[in-house]
């Protein structure tokens, strides 16, 4: 019989812990299922809005509940990390010669700073469980990658809600919470979900430039643009090539417009995310000369470096037609015999609106 008092003191210090390795929200939700959420997973991937993203629905019986990955898992421990930004994400609009690269891939991987940290609290759990006598715990760690649904295991675990952009908004750090959880067998009482505070707003509606949300809370990825620069290989459908204005690696839009982050203090973020200088207004000139081993060097330690240097260029080709500067028609042209398909029909495209 598992001491009540002691597991509740073992929660507490494990917020404590979580705070010191630089998560700013640690709560705790259920492992078992929760069937609305199973219910909305299931008809997100019926209607296939999740687009080419076939790693979705492949294990989609293990991303349904934290138990239908690991049935032995009684709590989820969810986790945020602040990456607020202190400037306006949205200001380089105004500069249609640069890329626009969203907040969260401006610093170092968030992949390998969550997880860094999610492990080091993960073994200190082991380790404080065994010493407390709370009959041994065992532990698994997520980021991102994994079949998990981070953001209702968040909300549920009280560090926030689901807005209506669908991503987890907290009170204190508004839409920039980077979020990871920790599975485990140890038994914690679950804390109050996250109260839904979008109330009649709808910013984040209509800030979206493809009309990708079909109903509030709902997202056809198929539409946004972080789907369509980072997860969508091949061409951009046209429909979407001149919504994409200058953004060449993911979207804001929809998270800087939320009233929520006038409360989200740039001093939280961890160190780790603050922007690499290079990454802040890269010019596209520059972007669009990249060949392979200039790509790796440039986006080494970045998330952007998954995608590759093809998808890039023709992120920046995109960019370029938009732009409608004349000086880009060069550095275009330069690509339209490029062995990418992708890339090479990606400046037919730019060149005829820069020389109609
Ligand atoms: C697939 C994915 C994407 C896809 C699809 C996004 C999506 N909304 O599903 C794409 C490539 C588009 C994407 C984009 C982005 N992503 Co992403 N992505 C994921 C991933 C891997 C899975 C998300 C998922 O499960 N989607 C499936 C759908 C079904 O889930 P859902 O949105 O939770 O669906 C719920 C709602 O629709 C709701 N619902 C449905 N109907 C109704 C009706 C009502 C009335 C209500 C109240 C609710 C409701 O119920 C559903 C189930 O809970 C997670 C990591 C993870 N493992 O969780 C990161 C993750 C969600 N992404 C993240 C980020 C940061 C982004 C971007 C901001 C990156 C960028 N700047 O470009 C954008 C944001 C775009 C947006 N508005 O969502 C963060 C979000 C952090 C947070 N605070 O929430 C995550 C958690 C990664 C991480 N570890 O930090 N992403
Ligand atoms: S990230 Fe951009 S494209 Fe995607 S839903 Fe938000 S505003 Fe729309
Ligand atoms: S912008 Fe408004 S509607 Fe959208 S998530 Fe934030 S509070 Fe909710």
């Amino acid at each position: 019989m598992v001491n009540a008092a002691a597991i509740t003191a073992l929660k507490h210090d494990l917020a404590a812990e979580a705070r010191r390795l630089g998560f700013v929200a640690c709560g705790i939700a259920p492992a078992a299922e929760d069937a609305l959420r199973a219910a909305r997973l299931e008809a997100w991937l019926a209607e296939g809005r999740h687009g080419d993203m076939a790693w979705m629905q492949d294990r989609a019986h293990h991303r349904r509940s934290p138990q239908g990955l690991w049935p032995e898992a009684q709590s989820v421990i969810a986790l945020g990390m602040s990456y607020a930004p202190a400037a306006d994400p949205l200001a380089l609009e105004a500069a249609p010669e640069r890329g626009r690269i969203s907040i969260y891939a401006q610093g170092q991987d968030y992949h390998d700073t969550v997880k860094k940290a999610l492990k080091a609290l993960a073994r200190w759990l082991v380790m404080e469980a065994e010493k407390r006598d709370l009959g041994g715990a065992d532990v698994k760690v997520f980021v991102d990658t994994a079949p998990v649904m981070e953001k209702p295991l968040g909300a549920a675990a009280g560090l926030g809600w689901q807005g209506k952009h669908t991503n987890m908004v907290s009170r204190e750090h508004g839409s920039w919470l980077f979020l990871g959880a920790i599975y485990t067998t140890l038994a914690f009482e679950p804390n109050v979900p996250g109260r839904d505070r979008c109330g009649s707003c709808d910013a984040c509606q209509r800030a979206c430039p493809t009309a990708a949300f079909p109903a509030p809370y709902q997202l056809d990825a198929r539409r946004c643009i972080s789907y369509l620069t980072i997860e969508l290989k091949g061409p951009v459908p046209l429909e979407f090539r001149k919504a994409l204005g200058n953004r060449i690696y993911g979207c804001d839009d929809c998270l800087a417009v939320c009233p929520w982050n006038k409360f989200a203090d740039s001093a939280a973020r961890m160190q780790a995310f603050l922007p690499r200088a290079e990454l802040v207004a890269p010019r596209l000139a520059d972007l669009l000369a990249l060949d392979d081993a200039g790509f790796r060097r440039l986006f080494s330690g970045s998330p952007i470096k998954r995608i590759g240097r093809d998808r890039m260029v023709r992120n920046c080709l995109y960019a370029a037609g938009n732009s409608g500067d004349p000086a880009l028609a060069g550095p275009v042209r330069a690509l339209l015999d490029d062995p990418d398909a992708a890339v090479a029909d990606a400046a037919r495209w730019a060149l005829g609106l820069l020389e109609p």
